[in-house]
This record gives structure tokens, sequence and C-alpha cells, in this order.
């Protein structure tokens, strides 16, 4: 089944022609009501009007999340702040978030996207969606949300958290459909045994994962402990949230919604465009958006795009499963990390030296945050009540910036290995890609 046919298994020849007519707008509308844009177009000397067809787009200067972070919180938003009518926000890459906007079509669009995303994991009217992605600033749960009930699923806006409850309360509603990150999948499925309830008790026949990466052993993993098919769903904030682009239910590769976001994959070095088939950094250009629509955002995750069609009749470009990323964010419990977060928060407390580690692993598919911190020798000699207290305080700021629980483990001088190069700030024991 397919939600929107004609979109998605349009003829790529006419797919194309909608696309540059929808580019060639989009740049007239930036010219005119982002200044931020303005004055790249005029430093390229390109007038509005210029850009008329996406084979153009390689002339168009890039936006990264640094350009956000400078021009935060609004800076970028192409409509005036009164049109908006809803605001999200993920991790920037120090202190403050970045935040993204959305008119009342930018909803809809996003509905719409969405509503496809579920309809091609086989969702429909009749189906009891049970969506655990976080509620609030996180694009998850809301996004999953108004998609399903675009399609008239009836929802169940249960968000993260209280596992025991949200077992109970999918087995006591018949849900057929679970939304939430992978790892907490298989984290229900092991609560599920712990709790002694039987997978037959469920009525779950399809989930739809995403917001981290994941790899096809903890597919296969999930599948057979929850007896349903799992679909990969992709997004990023910037861009809409979930709905950027999604498997089908023949799970080779995940369709960009192509007709709203252009993709394109560059040399994360060079910047150079590379042909399909090619791995590197997946690139979007929003075409549709009225409130935040971002010209060629570097997503930094790493991918390689397929044109041929699906099995499946889809005409749409398809990306594989995401490879990894071309910067050192971390997915931590589905929460953006940059390790730069974590090393502000440290410094700013003026008490730890500026050596620090962070190990990151999955205990019963959990994702658990260690941050080891170097402090002064002369504080072993001390009471161990001050260490206690600065490591709580540690734990405090580090939970209050990132909204993340990490251990902390006071360390004496010279316990972190020095690096001659680039220092070591992760080691990531969770082997995801
Ligand atoms: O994670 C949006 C989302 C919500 C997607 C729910 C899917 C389901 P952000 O918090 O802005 O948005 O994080 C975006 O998460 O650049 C990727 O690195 C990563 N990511 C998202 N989906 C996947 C996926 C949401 N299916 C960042 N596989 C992106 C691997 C993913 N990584």
């Amino acid at each position: 089944m397919k939600w929107n046919e004609y979109i998605e298994c349009m003829d790529r020849e006419q797919l194309t022609k909608l696309q540059s007519e929808r580019l060639s707008t989009m740049v007239e509308r930036l010219y005119y009501n982002v200044p931020f844009y303005r004055k790249q177009f005029q430093k390229n000397g390109i007038e509005p009007g210029d850009i008329k067809s996406v084979d153009q787009l390689k002339q168009l200067p890039f936006t990264t999340k640094q350009d956000l972070r400078d021009n935060y919180p609004f800076g970028l938003f192409a409509v005036p702040v009164a049109d908006v009518v809803r605001l999200h926000a993920s991790s920037g890459t120090t202190g403050k978030p970045t935040v993204v906007g959305y008119t009342r079509k930018d909803l809809n669009i996003w509905s719409e996207v969405m509503a496809r995303t579920l309809t091609s994991a086989g969702a429909g009217k009749t189906d009891v969606l049970h969506v655990a992605y976080g509620y609030g600033l996180f694009t998850g749960g809301l996004g999953v949300h108004y998609g399903a009930e675009k399609i008239g699923a009836t929802v169940i806006p249960m968000s993260g958290g209280n596992t025991q409850r949200q077992l109970q309360l999918m087995q006591d509603f018949g849900s057929t459909i679970l939304a939430c990150t992978p790892s907490y999948a298989l984290f229900l499925a092991e609560a599920m045994a712990e709790a002694g309830m039987t997978v037959d008790s469920f009525k779950l026949k399809a989930g739809v994962f995403g917001a981290e990466p994941w790899t096809e052993e903890m597919r296969r993993e999930i599948e057979t402990k929850l007896k349903i098919k799992a679909i990969d769903i992709y997004g990023l904030s910037e861009v809409i949230g979930p709905g950027v682009a999604s498997e089908c239910m023949d799970q080779c590769g995940l369709h960009v919604f192509e007709d709203h976001f252009i993709p394109e994959i560059v040399d994360p070095k060079t910047l150079e465009v590379l042909p399909y088939g090619q791995i590197g950094e997946l690139v979007f250009t929003c075409v549709t958006k009225e409130a935040l629509p971002l010209l060629r955002y570097r997503t930094r995750d790493l991918t390689v795009l397929n044109v041929e069609k699906c099995s499946c009749g889809r005409t749409l470009v398809r990306m594989k499963k995401c490879l990894g990323r071309s910067d050192d964010m971390l997915i931590i419990r589905g929460v953006n990390v940059f390790p730069s977060q974590i090393e502000t928060v440290l410094l700013e407390m003026n008490e730890t030296r500026p050596h620090y580690l962070l190990i990151v692993d999955r205990v019963n598919n959990l994702d658990v945050l260690e941050v080891w911190v170097e402090v002064d020798g002369q504080l072993f000699s001390d009471e161990i009540r001050k260490l206690e207290a600065l490591k709580k305080k540690i734990q405090h700021n580090i939970e209050s910036v990132l909204g993340i629980n990490a251990s902390v483990k006071l360390v004496e001088p010279k316990t972190i290995e020095r690096s001659e190069g680039k220092a070591k700030r992760v080691i990531d024991k969770r082997k995801l890609m």
C-alpha cells in the first residue's frame, strides 16, 4: 500500500521537473525573506530567477548546524515568528539547542510524509499505533503522532519511560504497530520476557524504528523476539523530523520523500557532489517548507543513494541504512550528544582538569554513558565527601544541559591516555555500524 501513489511512483523525469519548479520558487523566496541566504547568493553572484533546475543545486551554498547556531534562535526562519505554530529543538554542538519552526502548512507536510512512512510499514486505519518516542521538543513523538492520525489509525501517545506500563497498555489495547527507537524495542522485548508475558499475547505486527543507528543484526533480533516486521525510518529535526525517508516492506533501502527534500551525496572533505552509488555525506534541500526551508543542509550522516526503481514499485531514490557520521555526534538513548557539550559543562565548572573520556556502552539493550574526568591529585587525599559532592555536581550539570543520565568517575591526573595527535575523547563499545 502507498499513501500517495501518484508521487511515490512518479516517473523520474516528471519528478525532476516538479523538483526544479519547486527549487526555483524556493530560491526566490529565500532571497527575499532570509538575509543570511541573500548575502550568500549575492556573494556567489546568484540572482533570484537564476536557478531553474535541480542540476543547478551545486551552485547553491551549503547550510550547517553552525549556521543555525549563529542565527539562534529564529534567524533563519523565512516567515515572521507570528506565522510559526510549533517549535521543536534538538542538541546543538555546544550549549544552545538547534531550534526548528513549523507553519501550519509545514505541519501538514510533516503529517503527509509521516502518513507515507506509516503506510509503507503496513499501517492503516484499523491499526492501533503505540508511540513510545518521546513527546516534547524532540520531533519523534509528535511527528509520528500526526502521521498516525492522518492515516486514521488509533494512536496511543505513550511517550518514553515506564516500561511495565507500556507493556501492559500495549497488551490491553491490542497495539499492532510500535513506534520507538530500535534499542528501546529490544529493551521492551526483554522486559516482556522478564515480566513473564509471552509475545503471542500481543497483537504487534510491525514497528517503525529510527532516531539512532542500528544494524541488520539488531533488526533480526527485534523481528525474532517481537515477531514483527522492523522498519527503519529516518529523519532529522532540521529537515522536518521523522518522515524524511522510510523503508517499505521490502526492506531494501529507505525511500527519500524527495518531492519535499532533495537529497545529494557529497564528499565530506571536498564537498564535491558524488554520483549515485558512492558513499558520502547526505545533504538535503527543502523545497516546500515555509518556516525553515534549509538549502543544502549537511546532515553529517554517511550513506549511499540508489536510484533504481524498488520492487515495491516506488521510484523515489533510496538511501542505505545510515553507515556512520562525518562528525563526532553520538546518539545516546535517542539523545544527540556532542562530546564538546560535555567538555563545555566540565570547563565551565572550573573544578576539573581538561582531560576527560566518554565511554558509551549498551547494557541490557539500553545505552549507558560513563564520563571519566581527571581531577587534581590533592582531592584524593581530601575527604571522600568532597569527591562525592563533585561527582554529583558534574552528573547534575550534564543532566541539566544534555538531558541524559551519565555516571561520572573521577580519576587521578594522567589516568586518561594522552595522545600525540587528536585527543581520543570517546570509546563507543556499542558496535552500531
Ligand atoms: O531523530 C528524528 C527522528 C525521530 C527520526 C524518530 C526517526 C524516528 P534528531 O533528533 O534531529 O531527529 O536527530 C537526527 O539522528 O542526523 C541521524 O544521525 C540520526 N538518525 C535518525 N534516524 C536514523 C536512522 C530525529 N533511522 C539524527 N538510522 C540524524 C540512523 C538515524 N540514524
